[in-house]
């Protein structure tokens, strides 16, 4: 049995690049491993929201983890903020990484430029990230190919550290889902579809209404030689929506690619599908939001579990780093 963490940050609506990037992907490994799913809330705050937001959404992220699936009985969901041990662990990784590291961050870049001011959070982000995922000695992290960099980062954090003081950390690897790894944005399939971008059309929500959803499919830009092929180079609109129809039907893109004369057809069923694969997670939203005191419980109770192996992570590594106690 391995030990799996991931993480997400209670910044926006969630869309499907979320789901089969990630979260479907936890919902998958739950009953064969310890699995830590957390509530980034510490990292949502590297950019500018409202705090009665935040509050707000870290409910409804939780909310919405159990929607897609996430059992409670088997796995551990909880908040970053109600387990001290990952700030204080973060600054001893900020110890340990180097600013030439930090400063080659691909995500940074994006997310800094453009903007006036840039919060310091912000540039040691992917060190608190380290420390969440090193806290709970995880060997596996299910995450969508955007976090591939931060993976290697943390990695080379926990060689370093363990070869400066003495084995603390297992050492994780990424676990990234081979078909939609990526989902692009649906207007402009050379992005990702992103919470933190304005692109109404473009994103597919986790609650959208399934006529928002068909309007949707039926309006993402394609390309004009009206063949249906997988080419995500040649062909990023056309190959997005195969990637979507396979990740939520289960057959190889090439095998959706042949079943197709056009566009038109490929749209529609890749609507219907969507529209299937999204209603449960819709109806079970409702049916959570109509709970919450239950959905606080729960985190209560994660947050208790997840103190208990994160604070005898922390204890040793602080030991090993020489903090007198
Ligand atoms: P966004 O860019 O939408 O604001 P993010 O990458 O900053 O999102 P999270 O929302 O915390 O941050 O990401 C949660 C998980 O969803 C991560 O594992 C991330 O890799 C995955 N993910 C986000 N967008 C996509 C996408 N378009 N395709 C596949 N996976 C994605
Ligand atoms: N940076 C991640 C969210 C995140 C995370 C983690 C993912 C924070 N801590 C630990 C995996 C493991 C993102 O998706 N933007």
């Amino acid at each position: 049995m391995a030990t799996v963490f991931s993480g997400v940050q209670p910044s926006g609506d969630y869309h499907l690049g979320n789901y089969l990037g990630a979260f479907k992907n936890w919902v998958a490994v739950q009953h064969e491993n310890e699995a830590f799913f957390c509530v980034v809330d510490l990292h949502a705050l590297t950019l500018d929201i409202d705090p009665s937001e935040l509050r707000e959404r870290t409910l409804d992220l939780a909310v919405t983890l159990l929607a897609v699936g996430l059992d409670p009985e088997v796995v551990t969901l909880f908040v970053q903020s109600h387990v001290p041990e990952h700030p204080r662990l973060a600054w001893l990784l900020e110890c340990t990484a180097t600013v030439g590291e930090l400063n080659r961050m691909v995500q940074f870049k994006e997310k800094s430029s453009g903007r006036e001011t840039v919060r310091a959070g912000l540039y040691t982000y992917p060190v608190l990230m380290a420390a969440d995922v090193l806290l709970y000695q995880a060997d596996q992290v299910p995450v969508g190919d955007d976090q591939r960099q931060h993976l290697e980062l943390m990695r080379d954090l926990a060689v370093r550290f363990n070869n400066r003081y003495g084995r603390t950390f297992t050492v994780p690897e990424a676990v990234v889902p081979k078909v939609a790894a990526r989902v692009m944005d649906l207007q402009q399939p050379g992005r990702k579809m992103s919470k933190s971008i304005d692109s109404p059309l473009g994103t597919v929500g986790l609650l959208d209404a399934p006529k928002d959803i068909e309007r949707k499919v039926r309006r993402a830009v394609t390309d004009t030689d009206g063949r249906v092929r997988y080419d995500p180079e040649a062909k990023p609109g056309v190959s997005n929506l195969l990637e979507l129809l396979s990740a939520a039907t289960g057959v190889s893109v090439e095998e959706a690619a042949a079943r197709y004369d056009g566009y038109g057809d490929l749209k529609r069923d890749v609507a219907e599908a969507l529209i299937s694969l999204l209603a449960p997670i819709r109806q079970r939203t409702a049916e959570l939001r109509a709970d919450l005191g239950e959905v606080e419980r729960i985190l209560t109770a994660g947050a208790d579990r997840a103190h208990k192996v994160a604070s005898v992570t922390y204890e040793r590594a602080a030991k090993a780093v020489g903090l007198f106690s």
